[in-house]
């Protein structure tokens, strides 16, 4: 039986909700699970047993062993330069949990360290990977909108809603400057300037801390921020962030309005894509005939089998270990689009403190 292909061998740092998902996709892309680390052993071992690991421990330097290819890390934010920068040094493939880096700089500097040292990186901005969402940068690509007017975006959650809510999250030195934007308005941003295929230029942010303290511990970070952008195509768009929107579990909605069309996509429907138009509007349901190729590439399921949050991290994991294999992706997001987010980040934040608009350097 001839190999086809060397079996690609993964380490995972980080044993919480996202290293169970990206577990989950190294597994589904044919990985062999070399080990899992985390701070707590009890989450690695757990991490371990469900998804047979070769080993599971506390110390991340295990995952940058010479059997290892590539290595997920999924711990907190504020180890995520550490543990980066170890497995760049270490010739190893990075993918890394966004925010890449708590400040722009740390994220600057990994991007270059893993250009110098030529490994393959991503950040997950996983929502690129549906395919509903490569349906409509086709359509704006092929101009079937025209030209991009004005968008209307959210990103709601609600699990940061109680008042008692401690995560790592809501604590600055562990979380980083900034919550909200850092941890989804990273993803709307990002999805933003890769569906319409235009820059954001300029901001003007405001954010909230509602709850001030949580538990014991000061919060040091926002849990909502509303936005203001210009798009480098001349459109102008609005844009609501926030962990405490009662109802909303996980709802990114990006609305983009076009001189002749206007799409809407909403993840938590991610098979739909709405066509606004002045006479007849309706909703493309993915696995139509005509659906675009790039689309058609994560589709993977026919029509009526819906496919979902996972099945786009699949997807994007797929695609990582394709080019650590010399194959060519389109649209996977590297370190470069993780730090052009930490700067982004840092540009709200200012907004924010000095009540103005700011432009987003290039
Ligand atoms: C929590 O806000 C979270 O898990 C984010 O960290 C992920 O990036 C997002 O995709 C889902 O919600």
């Amino acid at each position: 039986v001839s190999s086809s292909k060397r079996q690609i061998v993964a380490a995972v740092v980080g044993a919480g909700f996202m290293g169970e998902v990206h577990s989950r996709a190294a597994r589904a892309a044919g990985a062999r699970l070399h080990s899992v680390t985390s701070l707590s052993l009890q989450s690695a071992r757990r991490l371990a047993e469900l998804f047979d690991f070769g080993a599971w421990g506390v110390d991340a330097t295990e995952s940058i062993d010479d059997a290892v290819d590539v290595v997920h890390i999924c711990s907190p934010n504020g180890l995520h330069y550490e543990h980066a920068l170890r497995a760049i040094e270490g010739g190893r493939a990075v993918v890394c949990e966004k925010p890449l880096a708590t400040t722009a700089a740390h994220a600057d500097h990994l991007a270059e360290a893993a250009r110098a040292r030529g490994v393959v990186t991503a950040v997950p901005f996983v929502y690129r990977y549906h395919s509903m969402v490569r349906e409509a940068r086709a359509r704006i690509a092929a101009g079937n909108l025209g030209a991009v007017l004005t968008i209307d975006a959210a990103y709601l959650q609600d699990w940061l809603m109680q008042p008692s809510a401690v995560n790592w999250r809501t604590d600055a030195v562990q979380g980083g400057s900034s919550r909200a934007f850092a941890d989804i308005g990273s993803h709307l941003c990002d999805l933003i300037e890769f569906v319409t295929g235009q820059r954001m230029e300029s901001v003007c942010a405001r954010t909230r801390r509602f709850y001030a303290e949580r538990g014991n511990d000061v919060v040091g970070n926002e849990d909502s921020v509303v936005l203001l952008f210009e798009l480098s195509g001349g459109a102008i768009g609005s844009a609501t962030i926030s962990q405490l929107a009662p109802g909303r579990k996980n709802a990114l909605m990006l609305e983009v309005h076009g001189a002749l069309e206007s799409i809407r996509f909403e993840q938590e429907r991610p098979d739909e894509l709405w066509i606004g138009r002045l006479d007849e509007s309706s909703i493309a349901v993915r696995g139509f005939e005509s659906m675009s190729d790039d689309a058609r590439r994560t589709s993977y399921l026919p029509a009526g089998h819906p496919l979902g949050y996972q099945d786009a991290f699949n997807a994007l994991i797929a695609d990582v270990y394709a080019t650590m294999r010399g194959e060519t992706v389109d649209g996977l997001p590297t370190f470069e689009d993780g730090a052009r987010a930490a700067r982004l980040t840092e540009v709200v934040l200012q907004s924010a403190r000095e009540e103005r608009w700011v432009q987003v350097p290039r």
